[in-house]
């Protein structure tokens, strides 16, 4: 029987030796230790062993077990071992390695100078509003000084969609909604920025959709010296400290007295040249102080409320201020010319 375990033993030891698979050392396990293995028939054999043999084929067996066992765990761990690290190594991220570059976008350049707009008069007081694109005749054109007939209601110009709603052609009904809103009571500062619809032909210097960012200030005792004084600070922040800006009469049906505003050329300093076309200044816009007549309209008493306002093209703002010759460059939305505006 001793022969029999030591037989057990060393062929158990030589296969668990050669056997590089898991799989197969759990079979080897069963095979030898199991239920129905070579070393329990041998152990069940030992009731026939006299009194004195049985502990010393007992210790036999149980060492043969072990050695067995020993052996089976050490090699399952050993190949255990060697799968994670083979795991583990093709696995392996090279962290060295450049990154793939991930296309990031940017601000559309319009959007960019509404923002630095409203940060601008944010910064003086103002509150920022926005109104519906398609708007009634009433708060587009009548309460804005416009009444029938004018031509300015001509549908040459303006998109009507019914006799009583249009595509706004200005954000001005945005002013004149505020206004209502506050029952002429309240004093403010806003401005409004938004899209705007024209009957035009689309060229360099007209689209029959564009931008348009209006300004309204109502208090007592507003004047036309601080409407100077409002468009100054802005023109210099968005142009620059060196620039200067002068004011011409003019007409608008919503203002009285009305102005329009130039800024001193950037490339002659006013001494005149092809950019300024030998002026020497720079329409940017138009503005002036409210009509009474709207003031009044609104339920603002125009005794005892004064206000101003004005309003620019952003397009024209941000041609001006990039030099940028085609209106239809900010549509057309070509990545070569949106991206020279992005910001690293
Ligand atoms: C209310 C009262 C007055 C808004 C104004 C202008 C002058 C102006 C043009 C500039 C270029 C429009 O984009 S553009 O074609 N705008 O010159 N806008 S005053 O005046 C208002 C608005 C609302 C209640």
């Amino acid at each position: 029987m001793k022969e029999q375990l030591e037989a057990i033993r060393s062929e158990a030891l030589d296969k668990i030796v050669q056997v590089e698979d898991i799989k197969v050392l759990q079979e080897i396990r069963v095979t030898y230790l199991g239920k129905k293995g070579s070393l329990t028939s041998v152990l069940k054999g030992m009731g026939k062993l006299s009194k004195e043999e049985r502990p010393v084929i007992g210790e036999i067996a149980n060492k043969v077990r072990d050695a067995i066992t020993t052996a089976l765990n050490e090699k399952i761990q050993k190949l255990e071992e060697a799968a994670l690290e083979k795991q583990l190594n093709q696995e392996t991220i090279d962290v060295t390695l450049p990154g793939r570059p991930v296309n990031v976008g940017g601000a559309h350049l319009l959007t960019s100078i509404v923002e630095e707009i409203e940060d601008l008069f944010i910064g003086m007081g103002y509150e920022v509003r926005e109104g519906p694109e398609v708007e009634t005749d009433y708060y587009n054109f009548e309460a804005l000084n416009l009444p029938q007939n004018h031509p300015a209601r001509d549908m040459q110009d303006t998109f009507y969609i019914t006799n009583e709603l249009l595509l706004r052609t200005h954000t001005s009904p945005v002013q004149a909604r505020t206004m209502l809103e506050y029952k002429g009571e309240k004093p403010f500062k806003m401005i409004c920025p938004g899209k705007v619809y024209r009957r035009d032909t689309d060229d360099a210097t007209h689209s029959h959709q564009f931008r348009q960012i209006e300004g309204l200030y109502v208090d007592e005792n507003v004047r036309m010296s601080d409407l100077k004084g409002t468009l100054d600070k802005f023109a210099k922040k968005m142009f620059g400290e060196d620039r200067n800006i002068r004011l011409r009469p003019s007409f608008f049906p919503f203002t009285e007295p009305s102005v329009e505003m130039d800024i001193s050329c950037k490339v002659c300093h006013g001494e005149g040249c092809n950019v300024c076309k030998g002026t020497g200044w720079i329409e940017i816009l138009g503005g002036g102080m409210v009509h009474p007549k709207v003031l009044e309209m609104a339920g603002y008493d125009p005794k005892v409320y004064s206000g101003f306002a004005f309003g620019m093209g952003t397009e024209r703002i941000a041609m001006l201020k990039y030099g940028v010759s085609d209106i239809r460059a900010f549509y057309t939305n070509d990545v070569r010319f949106l991206k020279q505006f992005h910001q690293a």
